[in-house]
C-alpha cells in the first residue's frame, strides 16, 4: 500500500486544491486552499506509516469492518459498502425502478410501491398512464435506534421528488414499507427517534404550500404553511403532524425522548432566491413531543387528509414548538453523542451554531430569551454544511466553499463563546470537491467510534478520466489518527453520494436465503393455495380463470419447471417462479424476451410479475442471473395463441 497509496494522492490533492481552489473562490479561497494543502501534505508524509498498519484495507476475500449505508440522491435506490474497503456491495432499489431486480415490476414490489400511496397520488399518475413513479430523490438514510444505539432492524430513507418515507428490513436489505406523507411537500430531513427507541420517524416537508392546496390558493405565498411529521416507525403510518411557519430543511432528536428539531432556510417564507436570502438570521424550530402527544390527546388539532395536525406555527405561544434564530440560511443539524450538543450548520454563516438541550425545558418558559440555548458559535469556515462526531468530544463540519472538513473540538467551542481565548479548531484538510454530508463510524450514537471519516464531495472535476460533461461525484475516507486525518480512499462515484451512516459489522445479519413463508410472498402462497399449487414442490401448473392466466414454476439450476406454457392472445397473464435452490448465491431470474419483463428470484424466493401476451407468437423466456455452467441453457418458450372469433 505504500508506494501507490497515500503520499501520491495527497500531493496530488494539494495540487488540485490549489488550482480549483483559486479558481472558484478568487484570492481569499485560493489562499486558504493553499494554506490547508500545505499543511496537509506534512502531516500526511509523516502519519502515513502508522496509518498503513492501522488502517490497512482488508485484503481481498477479506471482509470489512463496517457496513456503510448510502442514500444515492436522484438516484432513488440504497446502497450498501463495505468500509473501509469502501467496495460496492449492493444496490437496493427503493424509490426507483431497476432493470436487473424487476422493482417496480413484480408483483411484491408494486404491492410496496402502492399500497402505501395516497389516492391523489393515484389520480396524478393515473393521469400519466402509470401505476407508480419512475423516479426518486433519496437523500437521507438512517437506522432504527433502541436506546441510542443502532439495533439493527430498519433502515429508513426520504423521497424528495414524490414526499415519500421508505423502510428497508435488515434481515433481507429489501424495501418493505413505503409511505407518501399527506399535505406536506418534499420529504428532505429524516431522522429516527433515539430515545427510548425507534417508535417514530421525524420527516420534514421543504416546500411549502397552501394548507389546504386544492387550488382555490394560489400565488398568495402568505397563506402556505409547512409541515412536520411523526410517521410510527413499527405501522408506517403518519402518528401525526405539525404546522410551522417557515421552511423545513434538515430534522435531528436529542437522546432523551423530548425533543426533535428542524433547520429552516426561509424563515422568510420566500418564493424567489432574493426573498429566501432576506434575513441574515432563520431558524431552528424546537418540537416538544411529550406536549404534542398531550395536545393530540386532548383534541388539539385540526384533521387533514385523515392525518391530526397541531398548530405550532410562530406566535402561537403553545407550549408546542419555539424557533431559535440562527444565523443564515442553517442547514445541517447534528445530536452530538455527548447528549448534550446540537450543531446547526450555518451554511450562509461560517459559524456553527452549539445549541445545549439541556437548556431547552427553559427555552419553553414564558418569556424566555429565544437564543438563551445557544451555549457556543465558532467560526469554522465557508460554507458549512454538515457536521459528525468522533466519541471523544470532537466534531466534523464540511465546509463546501472552503472544499474542507474542519476538525474542532465542541468544549473548546463553547469556553470560547464564554469568553476564554481557546481555539476550537483543531486542523482543516482538503477534500476533492465541495463536500455536502460526511459521517464517521456509529458517529451519531452512542456508540460513536474516532476510527474512519468519510466526506461526500458533490464534485470530482479534474480527479478522473473525462467522461463526458456529466462527471461523477467523488468520496474520500480518511483515517482518524488522533487529531489527524490521513486520507486512505478516494474514488468516483455515480449519483450521488448523498449521506451514509457507517454501521460496525456485529449490528447487521442479514439471511442468506429467503424464508420460504417470509411475509414477502405471503400474497403468492395465498393465491397458490387457492388454485391448489404447493410452492414447496416441484411446479408445473398453469391456471385458468377467464382471461386471466396463473403460471407456476419452479427453478432448481440450471432448468426451469416448464420447457413451455401457452397462452392465449390478450390474456393477463401472471407467472410465479419459486427458487427451490436452497444454496448461498444461487439466484436465478426470468426474463420475457420483447415484453420488458424481468425479475430476480433469489434462494428460496417466490417472486410474481403480470404482464399482458399481446401477439401470437413464440417468445422465449430465460434465466437472467448467472446461475450455473448451463446457466445459458436455462430458458423455456410462450407460447400465444391466436384468439379464436
Ligand atoms: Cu445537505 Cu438533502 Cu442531506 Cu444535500 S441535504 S448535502
Ligand atoms: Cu438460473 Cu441463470
Amino acid at each position: 500500500m505504500s508506494d501507490n497509496g497515500n503520499n501520491g494522492l495527497s500531493r496530488r490533492g494539494f495540487m488540485g486544491a490549489t488550482a480549483t481552489g483559486a479558481a472558484l473562490l478568487g484570492g481569499a479561497g485560493g489562499r486558504l486552499g493553499l494554506m490547508g494543502g500545505a499543511a496537509a501534505i506534512t502531516a500526511t508524509s509523516a502519519a502515513s506509516a502508522a496509518a498503513e498498519t492501522a488502517h490497512a484495507t482488508p485484503a481481498p476475500g477479506e471482509l470489512d469492518e463496517y457496513y456503510g449505508f448510502w442514500s444515492s440522491g436522484q438516484t432513488g435506490e440504497m446502497r450498501i459498502l463495505g468500509v473501509p474497503s469502501m467496495r460496492e456491495l449492493m444496490r437496493v432499489p427503493v424509490f426507483n425502478r431497476c432493470s436487473a431486480t424487476g422493482w417496480g415490476q413484480t408483483n411484491e414490489s408494486l404491492k410496496v410501491l402502492t399500497e402505501g400511496m395516497l389516492p391523489q397520488t393515484k389520480e396524478y399518475l393515473a393521469a400519466q398512464g402509470k401505476t407508480v413513479h419512475d423516479n426518486g430523490d433519496l437523500h437521507h438514510v438512517h437506522m432504527s435506534f433502541t436506546e441510542g444505539r443502532y439495533d439493527g432492524r430498519f433502515l429508513f430513507m426520504n423521497d424528495k421528488a414524490n414526499t415519500r418515507v421508505a423502510r428497508v428490513r435488515c434481515d433481507v436489505m429489501k424495501c418493505d414499507r413505503i409511505i407518501d406523507i399527506p399535505n406536506a411537500k418534499a420529504i428532505h430531513g429524516m431522522r429516527p427517534q433515539r430515545w427510548p427507541r425507534t417508535d417514530y420517524v421525524f420527516a420534514n416537508g421543504e416546500d411549502e404550500v397552501p394548507m389546504v392546496n386544492d387550488g382555490s390558493v394560489l400565488d398568495d405565498p402568505d397563506k402556505y404553511v409547512n409541515f412536520y411529521t411523526a410517521i410510527n416507525a413499527d405501522e408506517m403510518t403518519v402518528a401525526w403532524q405539525v404546522m410551522v411557519s417557515g421552511n423545513l430543511d434538515n430534522t435531528d432528536c436529542d437522546y432523551d425522548g423530548k425533543y426533535a428539531f428542524s433547520t429552516s432556510y426561509n424563515s422568510e417564507m420566500g418564493i424567489n432566491l432574493a426573498e429566501m436570502m432576506e434575513s441574515e438570521m432563520d431558524h431552528v424550530v424546537v418540537f416538544n413531543i411529550k406536549e404534542i402527544e398531550k395536545g393530540i390527546a386532548e383534541g388539539d388539532v385540526q384533521v387533514l387528509n385523515g392525518v391530526p395536525v397541531i398548530d405550532g406555527r410562530k406566535g402561537q405561544n403553545k407550549k408546542y414548538t419555539r424557533y431559535i434564530p440562527i444565523p443564515n440560511s442553517p442547514h445541517g443539524i447534528n445530536m452530538a453523542p455527548d447528549r448534550i450538543h446540537l450543531c446547526v450548520a450555518g451554511k450562509l454563516s461560517p459559524t456553527v451554531s452549539v445549541i445545549d438541550v439541556r437548556k431547552l425545558d427553559a427555552l419553553f418558559e414564558e418569556d424566555a430569551e429565544p437564543r438563551s440555548a445557544v451555549v457556543a458559535e465558532p467560526e469554522l469556515g465557508l460554507g458549512p454544511l454538515h457536521t459528525c462526531y468522533d466519541g471523544r468530544g470532537n466534531a466534523f463540519t464540511t465546509l463546501f466553499l472552503d472544499s474542507q472538513v474542519v476538525m474542532w473540538n465542541i468544549e473548546k467551542a463553547v469556553a470560547a463563546y464564554n469568553g476564554e481565548a481557546v481555539d476550537p479548531i483543531i486542523t482543516k484538510k482538503d477534500v476533492h470537491y465541495q463536500p455536502g454530508h460526511n459521517s464517521t463510524c456509529e458517529g451519531e450514537t452512542l456508540d460513536a467510534t474516532a476510527k474512519y471519516y468519510l466526506s461526500m464531495n458533490k464534485f470530482s472535476k479534474d480527479r478522473f478520466l473525462n467522461v463526458g460533461p456529466l462527471k461523477p461525484e467523488n468520496e474520500q475516507l480518511f483515517a482518524i489518527d488522533d487529531d489527524d486525518l490521513t486520507l486512505l480512499h478516494d474514488g468516483p462515484t455515480f449519483a450521488e453520494p448523498h449521506d451514509s451512516i457507517l454501521v460496525h459489522r456485529s449490528k447487521v445479519n442479514p439471511r442468506s436465503v429467503w424464508d420460504r413463508n417470509d411475509p414477502m410472498w405471503a400474497d403468492a402462497r395465498a393465491q397458490a393455495e387457492a388454485d391448489g399449487v404447493d410452492l414447496d414442490d416441484w411446479q408445473e401448473e398453469v391456471i385458468r380463470d377467464g382471461n386471466k392466466v396463473r403460471v407456476y414454476m419452479s427453478s432448481n439450476a440450471p432448468a426451469f419447471s416448464m420447457e413451455s406454457f401457452t397462452v392465449t392472445e390478450g390474456d393477463e397473464v401472471t407467472v410465479h417462479v419459486t427458487n427451490l435452490d436452497d444454496i448461498d448465491d444461487l439466484t436465478h431470474g426470468f426474463c420475457l424476451n420483447n415484453h420488458g419483463v424481468a425479475m430476480e428470484v433469489a434462494p428460496q424466493a417466490t417472486a410474481s410479475v403480470t404482464f399482458t401476451a399481446a401477439k401470437p407468437g413464440v417468445y422465449w423466456y430465460y434465466c437472467q442471473w448467472f446461475c450455473h455452467a448451463l446457466h445459458m441453457e436455462m430458458r423455456g418458450r410462450m407460447l400465444v395463441e391466436p384468439r379464436a372469433g
